[in-house]
């Protein structure tokens, strides 16, 4: 079959974009070009081409692996976007990428496209950890592998700091104004959060480069939604079918997508409201809503779902008990949040749960599970904190750090052992020794960084998560889900 190369000649009914790709110079440098930028921002940056034009293309960045950019670059970085319904599967093909550099092949690519003036935004999505913050100190984390050698060897960065503070430092030095600097990632007030990690990691450089970045940089807070499974063979397969193209850049998402940005852009934007962005003064209460309901019972029923055979999160949700102490989960962790003018919790929750049951969507548990230490924080011991102190149910959050630490014992009921893909994993299976309950929760939540002391020392706290912990154990996780259901 040819490959997607072009738009011409394209299988009649497929929706391609209403513009012409190659009339649109690149506006935006996207590092972590993977399946959820592809599903997501790109998607917004498609329709906001066809709708008010302007040069933003979008100049993806690989950061590890090459395989995006092998995978793009001989199709004009085109591909194919496979929308996965109840009702059955369509597919839309994207034309705001313009190209993917492989960051481990062509450094000097990146820093080149990142200083050019015309790149007016930077955005990422390169997962919680790749950032090296302390989010507990708010600046750089020194201890993060390349956060030191990028502050060793600041002109050949690797890291996304060390890439964002070097290139910035360029366009100073050579009269350049600055990029815009947008984080998508899962992070609580994520434009805050990496702007206390570039000023840090500036200042260690060079004080007055930092004052200029908190002077003219801007770094709006994102709220991004949108459930994608890593693709597969099958993704390519009925992209095959559906445009009558080898491609071998699909993806494939729910309907259901949401972005929620912070409306400040002072180098300009494509109009990503055309996509249906929601362009607002403040995105904290949109993102503790996300992190703490959707993120929170997906990290749940991750741990939980995985360890008690199911492959898939809507076999999770086909599973009665499962699906109950996910309900339950979404109402507590709601409960902690204050009133938000215009939005629903009890339809959102609705309508994530049926999201989540959605038969046409293969997404992983275990791809859900993991990285456990950098998501905990903010959709669950975040929450967990809140209900604890306004004397609220502390049970569901209990039940979710349960899951994670039976978890990370690394085998399941019946032997299976798997791993954790975790930065803290050996950290973790060091914590292994600890056989009974109590000195398993105790030791894990000493791992650096991660619990909160109002937590780990709360009598209350440390009492649930050690009762629930110990039926996991000695009662096995099947049986230890249905008494929790009997308890909640
Ligand atoms: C998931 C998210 O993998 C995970 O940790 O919770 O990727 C989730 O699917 C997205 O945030 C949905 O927008």
């Amino acid at each position: 079959m040819k490959r997607l190369t072009s738009l011409d000649d394209m299988a009649s009914g497929i929706r391609q974009p209403k513009y012409q790709p190659s009339c649109h110079g690149s506006g935006i440098v996207h590092l972590g070009v993977g399946a959820f930028h592809r599903a997501h921002q790109a998607v917004y940056t498609d329709d906001a081409l066809a709708a008010g034009g302007g040069d933003w293309r979008i100049t993806g960045v690989s950061l590890r692996s090459p395989a995006v950019a092998d995978a793009l670059n001989p199709q004009n970085g085109l591909y194919t976007l496979i929308k996965r319904c109840d009702g059955g599967s369509s597919a839309r093909v994207i034309g705001s990428l313009s190209g993917v550099i492989a960051a481990t092949r062509e450094p000097g690519k990146v820093i080149d496209a990142m200083t050019d003036a015309r790149t007016r935004i930077v955005s990422l999505t390169v997962t919680e950890k790749a950032y090296g913050i302390d989010r507990v100190v708010g600046g750089v984390d020194m201890t993060h592998p390349t956060i030191t050698a990028d502050l060793l060897k600041p002109k050949t960065p690797s890291g996304v700091i060390g890439l964002l503070v070097t290139t910035l430092r360029r366009r100073r030095d050579r009269g350049i104004p600055a990029f815009t600097i947008v984080c998508c990632d899962n992070l609580p007030d994520n434009g805050a959060l990496l702007r206390a990690g570039v000023l840090d990691f500036a200042r260690r450089l060079d004080p007055k480069l930092a004052d200029w970045i908190e002077a003219d940089v801007a770094f709006p807070s994102t709220m991004v939604d949108r459930i994608t499974p890593a693709p597969t063979d099958r993704t390519r397969a009925d992209a095959a079918c559906l445009i009558r193209r080898d491609d071998h850049g699909a993806v494939e998402t729910e309907a259901f997508s949401q972005w929620v940005v912070e409306e400040r852009f002072p180098s300009g934007r494509p109009s990503w409201e055309s996509g249906g962005a929601l362009f607002v003064d403040d995105v904290a209460p949109y993102e503790r809503m996300k992190l703490r309901i959707l993120n929170g019972a997906h990290s749940m029923l991750a741990y939980a779902g995985y360890l008690n055979g199911h492959t898939y999160v809507r076999d999770v949700m086909a599973d009665e008990t499962l699906a109950t102490l996910v309900r339950r989960h979404m109402l507590a962790a709601a409960d902690t949040l204050a009133p938000m003018s215009g939005i629903d919790l009890t339809d959102y929750i609705e309508s994530l749960l049926k999201r989540f049951q959605n038969p046409a969507i293969d997404h992983e548990t275990y791809q859900i599970a993991m990285d456990g230490t950098e998501k905990l924080p903010q959709r669950i011991l975040e929450p967990a904190m809140h209900a604890l102190e306004h004397g609220q149910d502390i049970r569901p959050f209990a039940f979710a750090v349960a899951a994670w630490m039976r978890y990370g014992l690394g085998r399941k009921d019946d032997g299976k052992t798997y791993a954790l893909r975790d930065p803290l994993e050996s950290e973790i299976a060091a914590c292994r020794r600890n056989t009974n309950a109590r000195d398993l929760a105790t030791v894990l939540q000493m791992l650096p960084g991660l619990f909160p002391a109002r937590l780990s020392e709360s009598r209350i706290w440390c009492d649930a998560v050690e009762s629930i912990l110990d039926s996991l154990l000695k009662d096995g996780v099947t049986a230890a889900l249905r008494l929790e259901l009997d308890k909640g």
